[in-house]
């Protein structure tokens, strides 16, 4: 097989990633808990040729060159060695929602293909290999890997051996409510990468980070084992608005939010003292993703929607994991 196509979905992380301990292989300090989107969807496809010449990137439609390719292409060097191949690739990656805004298109981009290269290349890896592969492209692809519910495990290993994701419940174990309201269309000033980086060396917030992160990661899972949202909505608001106080007190600061972030924020606590089950949460952009009960979706993506600044909102639930759709 030189041919491959494959689609993920995003992921919502309750408890964040925020800061590497080795940039090269994407190594997390802390573990991290997600939700797969549904419906926030990337599709690659990956064919590799004949030839040994550069690998072309086409991402939405056009052929990008500079740093969003060559991320690409350091991902495909990882199969080539890994399939003991040495041939260029053409790859095609779409979205369907808006990429590189905080709505974690990097995570749905190198889990689609980590499916898609390997298949290709005539490679089959199993599920844990896949995560911890898609690692490599962008830490946090090693959780779309999985459908529902998952969490990526920090590791110790210096080789990341054993740093990838796991399912800690499939999607029908609990079918919450996922309202992600979009505050600004254009791509985001500072992206994840250099702003846990900056995070890392310029916060005097960061240690606090990593020594109270293991309580919300233990909050969060027993929370989604036992379907108990006020405790995981909770723990999942109070860890986002920790990784924004890092970023906030780094020197130069990072700001990721807009008024209309803020304005959403107010909205979802206001709809809880009106009786709703809704949590933000907020990656490194201005998007904010509200956690809530199925059905009770409808009603609160129409309150946010009502919110001045919000251009749109998606709806999703918890989602499938990352899979072949053409190559098999
Ligand atoms: C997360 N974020 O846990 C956190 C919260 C953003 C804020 O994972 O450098 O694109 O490719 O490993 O995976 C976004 O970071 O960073 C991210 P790289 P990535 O979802």
């Amino acid at each position: 097989m030189t041919e491959a196509a494959a689609i993920a979905n995003a992921n919502v992380a309750l408890a964040k990633y925020w800061g590497k301990r080795d940039e090269a292989l994407n190594l997390p300090y802390t573990g991290s808990i997600s939700i797969n989107l549904a419906g926030l969807t990337t599709t690659a496809r990956v064919r590799f040729t004949d030839k040994r010449g550069e690998d072309r990137v086409i991402m939405s439609g056009r052929q990008v060159d500079g740093l969003e390719a060559t991320r690409v292409r350091k991902f495909l060097d990882v199969v080539r060695q890994l399939a003991g191949r040495n041939c260029g690739a053409e790859v095609e990656v779409a979205s369907n929602f808006p990429v590189a805004a905080g709505l974690a298109s990097s995570a749905s981009t190198f889990a689609a293909l980590a499916v898609a290269a390997t298949h290709a290349a005539g490679i089959i890896l199993s599920e844990q290999e896949l995560s911890r592969l898609a690692r490599r492209g962008s830490g946090s692809a090693a959780r779309s890997i999985h459908g529902g519910y998952v969490e990526w495990l920090r590791g110790e290993a210096a080789d990341g051996s054993d740093s990838y994701a796991v399912q800690l419940a499939p999607p029908e174990h609990w079918p919450l409510g996922i309202v992600a309201a979009i505050t600004d269309r254009g791509r985001k000033r500072v992206g994840s990468r250099e702003g846990m980086a900056h995070s890392l060396t310029h916060s005097p917030f960061f240690p606090p980070w990593l020594e109270t992160h293991q309580a919300d990661l233990e909050t969060i899972r027993q929370g989604i084992l036992g379907r108990d949202l006020r405790a995981t909505g909770s723990a999942a608001e109070h860890n986002c608005l920790k990784m924004h106080a890092v970023a906030l007190a780094a020197s130069p600061p990072l700001l990721y939010w807009n008024a209309a972030t803020l304005a959403v924020m107010h909205r979802v606590i206001q709809l809880r003292e009106e009786g709703m089950d809704a949590y933000f949460t907020i990656d490194a952009g201005p998007q904010v993703k509200v956690i809530c009960s199925l059905p009770q979706r409808e009603a609160i993506a129409a309150a946010i929607q009502a919110v001045p600044g919000v251009h749109d909102v998606l709806l999703s639930e918890p989602g499938a994991g990352a899979r072949l759709v053409e190559g098999a």
